[in-house]
């Protein structure tokens, strides 16, 4: 495949897309003859165990505790709630044999798990004491989508699905645990540098089943939004539907409130994209399955190449100092050029030059991926300079990004404006807004675009603030962008 650029336009990026994770070997999409499910590749596959190794941290340390439900959902247990079972009908996979028999009960691929979650919370949760109680669990959820399926943006597979959910025994607990699911988000996002929006998602769009959602995108090179993570307020809908019951401080019985929240494989399409360039892949250091490669320069004569060789191994105790994970690539058969295009694409953070040159001198050349740029370093400055980079890479990247998200949000009242900046693919409009879903949906319509929901927290529009639909005095803004 040619390189494409993943610059802005939709069709590029989307070529760049796939082109980086052919290249990288991260995941192979496509040639597995089922729509919709790719497999992951050894390189991918670790970036996706460190992504996940961090989600677990984040939540561990906030008292989760995890857990592995079966994959299969019993009919009768996903029709318990009835808007999550309208929302979910078009999009469930069933299990209707086994063998040559049919089943009495027809079994659904989970694609999500409050239903089985809450039917088994049931019979282990009786008492306010227990309370609050968080869980989560790291698995693959089947929906058959409808929309155009891509690789690790919208999979009928979801391999990476991290579903937190959690019991409480009052609403104003369960509204303190969203906050609570929005601080390890942020957290999570921040230490891989992704930037986000917050919105809370239009009544008309929230998950089905809760009584809202808040959601956080991230705007793709291409000015679409991508939808990262989401956390719900489910309030007693389940636990009604379940007739699932505890006993409350005052030894009467009510229904538990519930909250749940969820991420995806889109982390790592984000971090792939946003933190990406032409050359492939740049990661972040915490995440990078080989955070230096070290490359010797062929020596030509005998002494030369002993002089290298020993210096590489001095180099090499200093990473193993620094219990970093790093590769030498002494591969034969490979050109330096070679490899550093190789490595390059895979988005090692710092490469490591060493030839004759640097040997004599007691210095190395390294190499920073994020922004190519050189620098020779004696043996002794190694470690410290390498700890340095690492952090200055992470916090550049992260900047880069922001910054890049910050350019793409407008706030205007002005539709023409608005039209301009979405049909530009540009990223997300803010407008003025009065509250009424019709305002939103005839915006959605003249902008072609999808209303992502309000800035959250709510900021209060200004006082001077109209909807420019209707007139009518704005109460906040609503975003709108096309959307993945
Ligand atoms: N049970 C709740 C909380 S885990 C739930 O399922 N929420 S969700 O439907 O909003 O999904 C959680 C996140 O998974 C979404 O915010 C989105 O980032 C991601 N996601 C949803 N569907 C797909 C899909 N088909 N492919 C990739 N990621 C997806
Ligand atoms: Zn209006």
């Amino acid at each position: 495949m040619t390189k494409p650029t993943r610059e802005k336009w939709e069709k590029e990026f989307s070529r760049w897309f796939d082109w980086i994770l052919e290249e990288a070997e991260l995941y192979d999409y496509g040639r597995y003859p089922v729509k919709g499910m790719g497999v992951w590749r050894p390189y991918g596959f670790q970036i996706r165990r460190r992504i996940i190794e961090l989600i677990r941290e984040i939540l561990d340390k906030r008292g989760h505790e995890e857990v592995l439900f079966p994959i299969l959902i019993p009919e009768l247990l996903l029709r318990k709630e009835k808007e999550h079972v309208k929302g979910f009908e078009d999009e469930v996979y069933w299990v209707t044999h086994g063998g040559l028999e049919p089943l009495d009960v027809k079994l659904a691929l989970r694609p999500t798990s409050e239903t089985s979650i809450t039917y088994m919370e049931t019979f282990w949760l009786k008492s306010y004491r227990q309370l609050p109680k968080k869980y989560y669990q790291v698995v693959s959820i089947f929906r058959y989508e409808t929309k155009a399926t891509r690789p690790l943006i919208r999979l009928r597979e979801v391999t990476t699905f991290k579903e937190a959910h959690t019991v409480h025994d009052t609403f104003e607990d369960a509204e303190r645990q969203v906050l609570e699911a929005i601080e390890s988000y942020k957290e999570f996002f921040d230490r891989l540098g992704i930037p986000y929006l917050i919105s809370r998602r239009p009544e008309w769009d929230k998950f089905a089943g809760a009584l809202y959602t808040i959601a956080f995108d991230t705007i793709m090179p291409d000015g679409r939004t991508l939808q990262i993570g989401t956390a719900h307020n489910l309030g007693q809908n389940f636990t009604k539907a379940f007739d699932f019951k505890i006993q409350l401080a005052d030894e009467s019985l009510d229904y538990p409130w519930q909250t749940s929240y969820g991420i995806s494989d889109r982390v790592v399409a984000t971090i792939v994209s946003l933190h990406g360039d032409d050359n492939g892949l740049v990661l972040p250091p915490n995440i990078a399955p080989v955070q230096v490669v070290v490359i010797p320069i062929p020596a030509r004569t005998d002494e030369d190449k002993r002089l290298v060789k020993e210096f590489l191994s001095s180099v090499v105790n200093v990473l193993e100092e620094l219990k970093l994970r790093y590769r030498v690539d002494d591969r034969e058969e490979l050109r330096p050029g070679a490899k550093f295009y190789y490595w390059d694409a895979r988005g090692v953070p710092i490469r490591i030059e060493v030839g004759a040159r640097e040997a004599k001198e007691g210095k190395v050349t390294l190499v920073r991926r994020d922004t190519l740029e050189k620098e020779q370093v004696s043996l002794e400055e190694l470690a410290t300079k390498i700890v340095e980079l690492m952090d200055d890479i992470f916090n550049n990247i992260k900047d880069r990004a922001w910054e890049h998200l910050r350019k793409r949000v407008l706030r205007t009242s002005n539709i023409e404006e608005a039209k301009e900046w979405i049909s530009a693919r540009r990223g997300v409009v803010e407008i003025p807004w009065c509250g009424r879903e019709e305002c939103a949906v005839h915006l959605e319509d003249e902008l072609e675009a999808k209303a992502l929901g309000s800035p959250w927290p709510l900021e209060k529009a200004g006082d001077e603030d109209t909807c420019p639909v209707c007139g009518r005095k704005a109460i906040t803004w609503m975003r709108y962008a096309k959307s993945y």
